[in-house]
């Protein structure tokens, strides 16, 4: 790293190789986050990251229709009017991509470039899907649910609408909704407008958007985006594990003001209050957040969280002292789960829980 008082970046070392195009025209679709936004409890929703594998349907809200079909006594549809009758939840849930951090090892995926931005947490409206689910009384012999978009598109030659499944055991357990706003407001194009499930304590991969068809399925559910990958697998002969729940994590919001080109960190000499977030899965508390200075760690305040899937609060009062330090934070949950110093390896780089690092250089007053 190159200090921004006295040696400024000056133009990028290429790297030619390491990013192609394609993974370039990736990140411009999928926007992440600002961090900057993590100073709030709730994500402006057009700050709100975004994970599109194919393209962006565009629905007419009127006439959507979600249709309950496969092995239901009693399947039917419904137009998006009568599921906003429903009764009404909303709820803060933080969604995190199961891709990022994906930047952070090494060697790494050729996929959606993510460094730390793909997380933000929404109010959330909707209705539970639960009661719906015992409406259409799956049959005795159902193995899993299946949820499809509207989205249609290839992966490695498989051409198929985005899709996933769950138990009914886990649609119980994890408060699964059908949700139609998002802070408030109708949920946008990019985020699954009309309808979209969300899965909350899960990794965003889960909650399907532009939601059009629920599956009782008496076999194992085979689609693409279940089987073929969201996999942790060490090699490509591995059958992995399905990736699942969110493991706990902690960013900070940059402090001072950033060099523009390296985002590296300007601070002033004095005390600086660092503020930041912490999530996990499962909807499982944040028990404790230490700040790292430079290897050293301190133990952080938590500031709290507004629900019991959404991110929480921390904050750090540093003496910031003239010279390069490196800060760092790092999360451990109530089961105890802690976040590595160093990313856990996996082929299609998911999640990647490892210590932010923040490179900051401190102005001294004199
Ligand atoms: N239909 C559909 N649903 C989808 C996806 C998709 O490509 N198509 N991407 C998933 C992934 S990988 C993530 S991380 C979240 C992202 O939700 P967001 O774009 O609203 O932030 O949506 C999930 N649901
Ligand atoms: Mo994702």
């Amino acid at each position: 790293m190159s200090n921004p008082f006295t040696n400024p970046t000056k133009k990028p070392i290429t790297e030619d190789g390491v990013y192609d195009n394609a993974e370039r025209g990736l990140a411009n679709r999928n926007s992440g986050t600002l961090l900057e936004t993590l100073a709030l409890d709730i994500t402006p929703s057009g700050a709100h990251y975004l994970l599109t594998h194919f393209d962006t349907p565009i629905l007419d809200s009127n006439k959507h229709l979600l249709k309950f079909d496969g092995a239901f006594k009693d399947p039917f549809e419904v137009t998006l009017s009568e599921i906003c009758n429903l009764p009404k939840t909303t709820m803060p849930v933080t969604l995190e991509c199961s891709g990022n951090g994906r930047t952070g090892l090494s060697p790494r995926r050729y996929s959606m470039p993510w460094e730390y931005e793909a997380v933000g947490t929404s109010e959330w409206t909707g209705t539970l899907l639960a009661p719906l689910m015992a409406q259409a009384n799956p049959n005795k012999d159902t193995v899993e649910i299946s949820f499809t978009g509207a989205d249609y598109g290839y992966d490695a030659g498989v051409g198929h609408h985005f899709g996933r499944s769950l138990t009914l055991e886990q649609i119980l357990n994890l408060e699964v909704l059908l949700i139609y706003e998002m802070n408030g407001q109708p949920l946008l194009p990019q985020h699954g407008a009309p309808l979209r499930l969300l899965v909350p304590g899960w990794y965003g991969m889960a909650s399907v958007k532009w939601l059009n068809k629920i599956e009782a399925l008496t076999e194992q559910f085979t689609g693409f985006q279940q089987i073929q990958t969201y996999r942790f697998r060490k090699s490509v002969e591995d059958e992995g594990l399905p990736v699942t729940q969110i493991r706990v994590k902690s960013l900070m919001v940059p402090p001072g003001a950033p060099d523009w080109l390296s985002r590296d960190r300007c601070v002033d000499e004095g005390t600086v209050i660092i503020k930041g977030r912490a999530w996990t899965g499962m909807g499982h508390k944040i028990a404790k957040i230490e700040f790292g200075i430079n290897g050293a760690w301190e133990e952080a305040q938590l500031t709290g969280r507004n629900g019991k899937y959404a991110w929480t609060g921390w904050k750090h009062e540093w003496k910031a002292e003239p010279g390069q330090h490196i800060l760092q934070c790092r999360a451990t949950d109530e089961t105890g789960e802690i976040q590595p110093i160093k990313p856990p390896w996996d082929l299609a780089g998911f999640g990647n829980n490892a210590v932010q690092s923040v490179n900051v250089f401190v102005k001294s007053r004199g």
